[in-house]
């Protein structure tokens, strides 16, 4: 296994359970992203509408930094939404991605009832759930996850803190515009897919049922041995999510105006 291993039990959740992941809300507002939120935002009307348990697993944001005293208003939005639906009773639960790690009290206090920073697990009607973002998890990504150690290790969060803000946000875009390319060949995609399969299955061997992941900007629902293997998708092309419904798991594609 070499993915990061920490886990944290939630407390229970209330049904259904969705998960989503891969959001990327942009920095810059263009008529086709806000078009695209209001996509989501369809949806999170829905999750207020039956209520229950939503699990955000990671790159909501394509590049999040928060000050001690600052955080970034072009979420705005979305941040009102999340309150909207909170307020109507839903739990939101929130695993940091390679894109959003940088958080601080905003998200962990007070936009969302509890935030990540590592792998988590819980249990829901006798099924064991174990959820990572997925970053870090593939044998050829060695490099990255050197990289990774870096860039959140307190000594560099508190530098980058210093660089004003403007300038901080100026490389943040940068660097999400680097990494805009999130489709890759069928080839690529199977070999990501049977790598995240055997780390599926060593959870599931621990007594996992379904093992779910985001960041891959694959939309997969395997079957293995004994459980699942979910591979979330994205908002960026599939608009997919996973929902729980106190039996089994299910891969779905949010369509405009859906009412199921
Ligand atoms: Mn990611």
């Amino acid at each position: 296994m070499t993915g990061p291993r920490e886990t944290i039990s939630l407390a229970t959740m209330d049904l259904p359970i969705y998960f989503i992941s891969d959001i990327h809300l942009m920095l810059k507002k263009s008529n086709s992203e806000i078009e695209r939120q209001n996509i989501l935002f369809q949806f999170l009307h829905h999750v207020g509408d039956t209520g229950g348990t939503l699990v955000i697993n990671g790159d909501l944001f394509d590049f999040y930094f928060e000050y001690k005293d600052v955080i970034p208003k072009v979420f705005v939005p979305f941040y009102h939404e999340i309150l909207k639906i909170r307020e109507k009773g839903v739990k939101v639960h929130y695993i940091v991605g390679n894109h959003d790690y940088w958080v601080q009290d905003f998200i962990t206090e007070d936009l969302f009832d509890k935030t990540y920073l590592s792998d988590t697990s819980f249990n829901s009607s006798g099924k064991k759930f174990y959820v990572t973002h997925g970053d870090g998890y593939l044998s050829w990504d060695r490099g990255y996850r050197f990289l990774r150690k870096i860039i959140r290790s307190r000594l560099f969060i508190w530098l980058y803190r210093w660089i004003h803000p403007t300038i901080g946000y100026a490389f943040g875009r940068w660097v999400s515009k680097k990494g805009e390319h999130y489709e890759h060949s069928d080839e690529y995609n199977k070999r990501i897919a049977d790598e995240m399969t055997i780390h599926a299955n060593n959870s599931l061997e621990e007594g996992y049922d379904f093992f779910i992941t985001g960041h891959y900007h694959q939309a997969k629902e395997l079957s293995l041995k004994s459980g699942k293997l979910v591979i979330l998708g994205d908002w960026l092309s599939f608009f997919t999510y996973a929902k729980f419904d106190g039996e089994d798991l299910k891969l779905h594609y949010w369509k405009k105006n859906e009412t199921m």
